[in-house]
């Protein structure tokens, strides 16, 4: 039907507000829409979102309230399959399938192994016209990392990069140095509670300091999960990052085992996951990442960091914030790229104008 398309699009447009707040679960849109018996008359009578935390979830939230009338029609729009395994609590199928709900359009279908299809067979079995993947191209973008999490077992990793026109990530290394504009910071700030996590290695807490949360009004809870890396666990416990980290998650991985400075950071309410020497690696973290919920993490540095995301081939997406002015060959390189494939990894996919900067959007070309 032609206005499936049109409320698919509706519920594409409000998922974008709930990006990165839905932890553990992938976010969702649904829309009841109430139609005469021809589809003549069709109206949204009913939204849900997936809520923090992630239950309850979207169709649960949309079939509240709703007042059903026996000469109508009721479709249910998603923009995932419908659930049908028990988890926290009832299916959204079990829950569909009391009400009088007739038609369920959904736009991607759920690659959760419980779910993957089972969502709309049963839905079907019981009589419902189902159909599913409506946009399913533009879904697939914004579940780019829940997509990843439950095929390959890793978020999606965007690195966040802030250089001079060429490419230069500081004057000098070991400083800190601003050299984007103020615009920058507030953009990076929002796209930050779009994650489910910042990472960053332990050269960023010693020189940067950085409190890597959220700070825009009206967004402060949408901060992500923090993420250190920091093989010798050489970090100043007064850091930033490690204030109110019972509000804001804290997670560093290391190598060292059951010192002191371990138990001084679980009492900050820090969680230490401690890796073998040969096991700390990018992919072993990005699997112990996945395996507690995270579908989108963002990396925020430095140098050492961004490069083994680069040559481990690890990296999704990159946002390059590019300031005006060179800072010449006595600056700190961005990265030191170590095999010739990482020459053409990456495509240039959009650049926006940000003042006197700009940010480029560069995508893999490889990734699912
Ligand atoms: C839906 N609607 O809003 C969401 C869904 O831990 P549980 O029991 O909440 O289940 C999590 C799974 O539910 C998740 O992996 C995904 O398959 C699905 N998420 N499904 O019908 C929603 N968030
Ligand atoms: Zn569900």
């Amino acid at each position: 039907m032609d206005q499936d398309k049109k409320y698919i699009e509706i519920s594409h447009f409000l998922l974008k507000k709930i990006l990165g707040t839905t932890f553990p679960n992938p976010p969702v849109v649904s829309l009841i829409v109430e139609s005469d018996k021809n589809f003549k008359r069709n109206k949204i009578i009913s939204f849900g979102f997936t809520n923090r935390g992630g239950r309850p979830h979207a169709e649960e939230m949309a079939l509240k309230n709703v007042i059903f009338n026996r000469n109508n029609s009721y479709t249910l729009y998603s923009t995932l399959e419908p659930c049908c395994h028990f988890g926290r609590s009832e299916s959204c199928v079990s829950k569909i399938l009391k009400t009088k709900i007739n038609r369920v359009v959904y736009s991607l279908r759920d690659p959760d192994k419980r779910v993957n299809g089972s969502g709309e067979s049963l839905l079907k079995k019981n009589g419902i016209e189902v159909l599913g993947g409506v946009m399913n191209e533009q879904a697939k973008k914004f579940y780019k990392g829940y997509i990843l999490n439950r095929k390959l077992c890793r978020p999606k990793v965007t690195l966040k990069i802030g250089c001079s026109l060429d490419g230069k990530i500081a004057f000098k290394p070991n400083q800190r140095d601003k050299i984007t504009n103020n615009i920058v910071n507030k953009i990076v700030h929002i796209y930050r509670s779009e994650f489910d996590a910042i990472l960053v290695g332990s050269d960023t807490i010693k020189i940067d300091n950085p409190k890597l949360n959220c700070r825009i009004k009206g967004l402060e809870n949408n901060s992500p999960l923090r993420v250190v890396l920091s093989k010798s666990l050489n970090l100043n416990l007064n850091s930033e990052v490690f204030k109110n980290c019972r509000k804001l998650p804290t997670i560093i991985f290391t190598t060292k085992f059951n010192t002191e400075k371990i138990k001084k950071l679980s009492k900050k309410n820090v969680n230490v996951f401690s890796l073998e020497r040969n096991k700390f690696k990018l992919s072993n973290i990005l699997l112990k990442l996945a395996e507690i919920g995270i579908c989108n993490i963002l990396v925020e540095g430095g140098a050492k960091v961004f490069t083994s995301f680069i040559n481990e081939n690890l990296t999704d997406s990159i946002m390059i914030f590019r300031s005006s002015f060179f800072i010449g060959s006595e600056g700190k390189d961005l990265i030191h790229y170590s095999h010739k494939e990482v020459k053409n990894m990456f495509a240039l996919k959009e650049v926006f104008p940000v003042e006197d900067n700009t940010l480029e959007i560069l995508e893999n070309k490889n990734t699912i």
